[in-house]
């Protein structure tokens, strides 16, 4: 029944398109390619010991509530320790705020199903996440995207735009924000743009979802606090993980929001997948509960940031003048915009690249409408020390020659972002 299926499939199902970065993810593991592609932790920055020593001891001492379903909100105990880390970070809730989720992913995928509804709208930058842009998608909403600097989103354009989607009528939910170490863009927004960033919501009566899966990882200056830190109403919902700082294999994040939003989340995870895996949250309850995670991250800082200044060295020395970059200050991506003749397409330059054994995400996957093509994510975590100045002269040749075949290209005179 082959030819039936296209009609079967929802109107949300057939709009749905596979994401570059899982697509890509299974083309340059078969292969022996240099990979800036996917955001892939290094396996180094794994503390294997102690996750083996917590998972034998958890089955030793837990093992009937470790392997039991548990609760859709998660285990208390975890919930807790999430709560009091927050606190540190400038963000006060109550355990009742936390809900313990099958990594952020699953946070941005269940804020999607409980507020969008067919054409509302969601604000997000451009450039974004890519998985985070197809969750709000997948759910029929509308993304407007608004341009960046190296300072994150513009916020004086974004309430230009908020204000000319009201006056048109538009149906805004919520603007989707990634304030610090941005994914793909690498750049932190300053303290005084996530202030204007909530006056807006608040001007406009908004929610914000905050994605911060990286603010653990900073190599260079100092901390900001999140979002959410000056939230005094309910208006932001935080979401953040232990892929980055433990491991992804876990699937263990987390939100902070409103305890009547918490709960209609929870009912919406109830019916995605009853509750996060029980035996995995008791390993990251137990390696916060026995600080290795305040000994452990350090170590991921030390190993990212030596990793991201190879890169930037190796940039620096390989690549044409005419290409631009971010200049990131932690996480694991930086932001590449090659001259645009109209004609650069990285998707094109991926094709040689991957023949010469390198792979990025090409820039375009992080915009709804088309653009970011003259653009590439570079992850910089995951490839070996010495492989990342071997991958980025590799593919600073694949890039000189195809500039090379445009006669006439105009010099992109904005910030890194500017497409
Ligand atoms: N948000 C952003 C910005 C990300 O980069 C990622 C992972 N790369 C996620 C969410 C999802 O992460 P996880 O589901 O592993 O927590
Ligand atoms: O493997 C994934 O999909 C997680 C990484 C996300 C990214 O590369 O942005």
């Amino acid at each position: 029944m082959g030819d039936r299926y296209q009609e079967l499939f929802s109107h949300r199902a057939q709009q749905m398109k596979a994401s570059d970065i899982r697509e890509l993810l299974k083309l340059v593991q078969q292969h022996d390619i240099i990979s800036f592609a996917g955001g892939l932790p290094n396996p180094q920055a794994f503390p294997n010991e102690e996750i083996k020593k917590i998972a034998v001891d958890v089955l030793e001492n837990d093992a009937f509530a470790a392997l039991q379903y548990g609760p859709t909100e998660g285990i208390k105990p975890l919930r807790q320790k999430i709560a009091e880390r927050m606190a540190k970070k400038g963000i006060n809730c109550e355990d009742m705020e936390v809900l313990v989720v099958t990594g952020s992913q699953q946070a941005l995928d269940l804020v999607a199903k409980v507020f969008l509804n067919r054409k509302d709208i969601v604000i997000a930058s451009a450039p974004s996440y890519l998985a985070g842009l197809s969750a709000f998608l997948s759910y029929e909403g509308k993304v407007e995207q608004t341009p960046m600097d190296s300072q994150g989103v513009l916020t004086d354009v974004l309430r230009e735009r908020i204000h000319a989607i009201h006056r048109h009528g538009g149906n805004i939910k919520f603007i989707y924000a990634l304030p610090t170490f941005h994914n793909p863009a690498g750049v932190t927004m300053p303290e005084k743009r996530r202030k204007e960033m909530l006056d807006i919501a608040k001007d406009y009566d908004l929610l914000i979802v905050e994605d911060d899966p990286y603010s653990e990882l900073r190599y260079v200056g100092n901390d900001i606090k999140p979002i959410k830190a000056f939230d005094d109403e309910g208006r932001v919902i935080y979401t953040s993980t232990f892929s980055k700082i433990l491991t992804p294999g876990l699937r263990v994040g987390w939100v902070i929001a409103d305890p009547e939003i918490t709960r209609k989340l929870t009912i919406a995870k109830q019916a995605t997948d009853l509750c996060t895996s029980t035996f995995n949250q008791y390993i990251a309850y137990e390696y916060m509960a026995r600080g290795y995670i305040d000994k452990h991250i350090p170590k991921i800082k030390e190993l990212y940031g030596r990793k991201m200044k190879i890169m930037l060295d190796a940039l620096k020395k390989y690549f044409p003048k005419a290409v631009k970059w971010t200049e990131p200050e932690g996480g694991m991506f930086l932001w590449c915009s090659l001259p645009d003749a109209g004609k650069t397409d990285t998707r094109e330059i991926l094709k040689e690249a991957l023949v010469q054994k390198v792979a990025f995400v090409p820039g375009n996957g992080f915009y709804v409408d088309g653009s970011g093509k003259n653009c590439m994510r570079l992850n910089f975590t995951h490839p070996r020390d010495e492989d990342i100045p071997v991958g980025v002269k590799r593919l600073a040749k694949v890039i000189e020659e195809e500039l090379a075949k445009a006669k006439e290209y105009k010099f992109l005179d904005t910030a890194p972002i500017g497409v």
